[in-house]
């Protein structure tokens, strides 16, 4: 439907047509990012699921190439489900991921390139003697999935793991293997927490808290951590913790207890599910790939004939600053897409007023931004303000001393339909500045078959540091990331008059008691080509 067209996006990741969920497999091999991901070939609905493929060198400009692999063995029948990449120290690489089989039994197979020596890795093979993991005593057939990427143990061994639940206690199973063909289940779990269900695509890799760089997923000792991170089924978000991993014992302790998985962070507050990440050893770092779904209704996407986007890949470091949280950040080839840019120097927004940016088209824009709040405001506010909640407290029309200030992005010349991403400080009884980033999907829309949001939560801001922020917006995605991305938020959104060149964009603050002052650059940005297979090699 080309009435629809519009909401393409031009520098995220999506197939042609039809539905698109989870990233698999993703890694650099001889000079090439892979990316494989869940795909419905037929429709733009979940079901049939085989792994599409997509080859880059950057991870912005992208190549399709034909399935990797469709369901076409008793062990994968029913979907060729959620897997992840593991190098071998001799270059090879094993494909692990889960198959449906035909009695709908969740199992874990093994595949590997047909011909290693093509870096496109076109042809993969399963292995003869699949499933090589089927659900273990005391584990429900249905509730067995997403084997991660192995890492090595001292004594040369492998160890994956995979997501599960015990009653409602979300868990995830360790498995160790010489070979990827034989298996021992580890008696410890790696983690498990109450009341968190199902988790989906555990993810489990080190972060450096003394280096810059990204740490390959079998490092560990003194000055690492590690993220554990579990995507709930039961509410569909991707959380995470910091911990420490404990080798010997095969377990994972939770810094904080109180903000450990399921219960505590999420990589992004929006809409944003089942990522995964991977080491990339050209650029010595961990990037990180998320699946943003679509919040209209299954309607609108069988009628669009699409489904699903990809978000920016994301470096992902730990926060040496808070010591308590990680940062994602756009991998810096997203930089390469700046065409001209906009800078606006110390724009002061008095309390409830909006500024429009003279941007142009703002469709496909990379935001940044600094805002200060007055400081006698700052200092001035006595009344303690306790139980501010993005999801709850009003959205960005809701109006505190303090707050809310920021962007509206898609809105039209009326602000008739807008998307504000923004600020809000609220002072504790203590006396301490709270400061939440939320993003207001209620107003983006004037269609009312769609998903209409406040989210977000709390973003730490250290003593000194200003309030920043980038937002990435493309078409009808809104990747925002505030304090060098310790909070992050995706919005989704369907505008029906904020489109194409209607689409503009402010700043508002719409705090009562403080003007807030405010420098940026904005660049607008190019399309990334993200070509077809040839046609005469198609499948
Ligand atoms: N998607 C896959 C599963 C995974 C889920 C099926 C998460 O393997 O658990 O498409 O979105």
């Amino acid at each position: 439907n080309s009435m629809l067209s519009w909401q393409r996006t031009a520098f995220h990741f999506q197939p042609e047509m039809n539905w698109m969920n989870d990233p698999n497999g993703p890694m650099f091999y001889m000079g090439w990012y892979h990316l494989f991901y869940q795909y419905n070939p037929v429709a733009a609905v979940w079901g049939n699921i085989v792994w599409g493929h997509a080859v880059s060198r950057d991870l912005i400009h992208w190549l399709h190439l034909p399935f990797a692999m469709v369901p076409d063995s008793w062990f994968d029948i029913g979907g060729v489900w959620t897997g992840s990449a593991t190098l071998l120290h001799d270059g090879k690489i094993v494909m692990l991921y889960t198959g449906a089989t035909n009695e709908s039994v969740q199992v874990q197979n093994l595949a590997y390139p047909a011909d290693p020596s093509d870096p496109l890795l076109i042809d993969w093979v399963k292995y003869s003697g699949n499933p090589v993991l089927v659900p273990p005593p005391g584990i429900d057939i249905k509730d067995f999935r997403d084997p991660t990427t192995g890492w090595n143990t001292p004594d040369g061994k492998w160890r994956i793991t995979l997501g599960s639940k015990y009653n409602t206690t979300g868990i995830s199973l360790v498995y160790e293997t010489k070979d990827f063909i034989s298996y021992e289940l580890l008696e410890g779990l790696l983690h498990a927490v109450p009341g968190t269900g199902m988790w989906e695509c555990v993810d489990f890799f080190p972060v450096s808290t003394t280096r810059e760089d990204g740490l390959d997923t079998s490092v560990n000792g003194p000055g690492v951590k590690h993220v554990l991170k579990a995507s709930l089924d039961d509410d569909k978000h991707d959380y995470y913790a910091l911990g420490t991993y404990d080798q010997e014992m095969g377990i994972w302790t939770p810094d904080n207890p109180e903000q450990d998985v399921g219960i505590g962070m999420r990589y992004d507050y929006g809409k944003y599910y089942a990522s995964k990440t991977f080491y990339d050893p050209s650029k010595e770092r961990r990037v990180l790939w998320g699946w943003i779904g679509e919040t209209d209704s299954e309607t609108a996407d069988v009628e669009k004939g699409w489904a699903s986007v990809q978000s920016i890949p994301r470096m992902v470091v730990f926060d040496k600053k808070t010591g308590s949280n990680i940062l994602q950040w756009p991998v810096e080839e997203v930089d390469t897409l700046r065409l001209s840019s906009k800078d606006f120097d110390k724009i002061e927004v008095r309390a409830g007023s909006i500024v429009p940016l003279d941007v142009g088209t703002a469709t496909q824009l990379d935001i940044t931004a600094e805002f200060e709040v007055d400081k006698e405001a700052l200092e001035g506010i006595i009344e303690a303000e306790v139980g501010y909640n993005c999801s709850t407290s009003g959205g960005a029309a809701g109006r505190g001393a303090l707050g809310p200030f920021g962007f509206l992005v898609f809105a039209d010349e009326s602000l008739s339909e807008q998307t504000p991403v923004y600020f809000y400080i609220a002072k504790g009884t203590d006396g301490n500045l709270n400061t939440f980033f939320c993003a207001d999907d209620s107003r983006s829309s004037k269609a009312n078959d769609v998903g209409k949001q406040v989210y977000g939560s709390t973003v730490p801001v250290l003593d000194g540091e200003k309030l920043s922020v980038r937002i990435l917006v493309d078409h009808s995605i809104v990747e925002s990331f505030a304090q060098g991305g310790r909070t992050c938020i995706t919005s989704r959104v369907y505008p029906t008059e904020a489109i194409d060149g209607a689409a503009r964009l402010f700043l508002f603050n719409n705090a009562t008691g403080a003007s807030v002052t405010t420098s940026l650059k904005i660049w607008q940005m190019s399309s990334a080509f993200i070509h077809p297979f040839p046609a005469e090699k198609k499948m």
